[in-house]
């Protein structure tokens, strides 16, 4: 049993009032908020060990060097990977994907396929979008039935020898669904093809288990779990990362440069050029150790709570309908209300300090296909509330009542 109330006391920004009313964040999908101890941590690097990695042999900079590999080293042990090198910093789950992209041009030949899912956010359609132009690779989409689940006999109609790639996510951010990323992985290897998966929405509600699940990418942000915005994690196989060409030129990439030729240096540091976000690379780990402090065992049966009730009580709102109705979900409910536009609710609710996030969530291909411009989506993390959920249902009966 998690104790909420004191889960929540960690959240400075829960206790906030926004347009004069107590704050219900409900956003979760889009960003999670931050407990003090992220926070502290942040502050007490740039006032005690700032100073640039691997490069400086001064003190400040073997203590940035080690707290920052030292939380790499927590990522690695939180994911299950075999080793800390297939766990690069980035930027984000966007810049894990585009790095694969990028990299798999040089792999790809015309007539090969890439396959992705109707389920995707932006991020994991349009590199592949990019690198199918690029190469004359070939992009095939799993479809979704009107529970918004992948039809799995498709996906699986589409899988060929001309199959190099699946990429998929664990979670949709738009309606909350569960993907069998397992059956995925397992039926993708047997044709010889790679997976990449993208978890920015299941590293808030599960611990993926990069070696168990046998993917050959993961890739999320440290944002969406209580981490800082600007970090994320792109875990690699040692062999794929091997194969792939480095991203990005620049220092701290590379062995030997001479003008004639450069080599690149091991892993992981040929995939991270530059000086990267170090406070941040370093607060995630503080991030990863408070969520497996809180246990996401207790956050899953937590959440699901949250989501039933959540469900039960919109179904009360006459003319309501929840989008992605499948069985197995994550702690989101997508809904819109017959003959009001997403964003009106939205608004209404956001002057009564309910903050969930409406339109399309960058994912247009599933609001083209339940023929709608976008949804209201709430989405639950573990330090929300059965009371903040009465809160919401009040205030979209409220806006329902002024909108129609
Ligand atoms: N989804 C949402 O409100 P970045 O922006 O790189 O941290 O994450 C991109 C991304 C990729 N895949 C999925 C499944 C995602 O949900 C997101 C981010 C947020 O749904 C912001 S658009």
């Amino acid at each position: 049993m998690l104790d909420i109330q004191k889960i929540r006391a960690d959240f400075p920004i829960l206790t906030q009032k926004v347009n004069g009313k107590p704050l219900v964040y409900f956003d979760n999908g889009a960003t999670s908020q931050k407990p003090q101890i992220v926070i502290d941590a942040e502050v007490k690097y740039y006032q005690e060990i700032n100073a640039n990695i691997h490069r400086g042999v001064h003190t400040l900079s073997q203590l940035a060097t080690d707290a920052y590999e030292i939380s790499r080293g927590k990522v690695k042990d939180h994911i299950n990977a075999k080793f800390a090198h297939e766990v690069l910093f980035t930027s984000g789950t966007t810049f894990g994907i585009n790095l694969v992209a990028n990299g798999f041009a040089s792999i790809l030949k015309p007539g090969d396929e890439v396959i992705v899912s109707s389920l995707e956010h932006h991020s994991n359609i349009v590199p592949w979008q990019m690198l199918c132009e690029k190469t004359g690779a070939i992009l095939k989409v799993i479809p979704i039935n009107e529970n918004g689940e992948l039809i799995i006999e498709a996906f699986d109609a589409l899988l060929s020898e001309k199959t190099k790639i699946v990429t998929v996510n664990h979670i949709s951010n738009a309606l909350g669904i569960i993907n069998p990323i397992k059956y995925i992985i397992d039926k993708a290897h047997a044709v010889g093809a790679a997976v990449l998966i993208d978890g920015a929405q299941a590293v808030p509600h599960l611990k993926p288990d990069v070696q168990e699940l046998d993917c050959d990418f993961y890739a999320f942000s440290g944002h969406k779990m209580c981490g800082p915005t600007g970090t994320g994690i792109l875990y690699g196989k040692e062999e794929w990362l091997n194969k792939l060409p480095p991203y990005q030129g620049g220092g701290e990439m590379i062995k030997e440069v001479t003008f004639e030729k450069t080599t690149y240096a091991d892993l992981p540091h040929k995939f991270e050029a530059g000086t990267p976000n170090i406070a941040g690379g370093i607060v995630l780990g503080t991030a990863v150790d408070y969520l497996n402090n809180i246990g996401f065992e207790n956050i899953q049966h937590y959440e699901n709570e949250l989501l039933e009730y959540a469900t039960k009580r919109l179904l009360e709102i006459e003319g309501l309908k929840i989008y992605g109705t499948g069985k197995n979900k994550a702690s989101v409910v997508s809904f819109n209300i017959d003959g009001i536009h997403p964003y009106d609710i939205g608004s209404i609710i956001d002057k009564l300090g309910i903050a969930v996030r409406t339109g399309h969530h960058c994912a247009q291909p599933i609001m083209n296909f339940f023929c709608i411009p976008g949804t209201i989506r709430a989405s639950f993390s573990f330090y929300n509330t059965k009371e903040e959920i009465d809160q919401m249902v009040e205030a979209v009966k409220k806006a329902q009542t002024m909108l129609s």
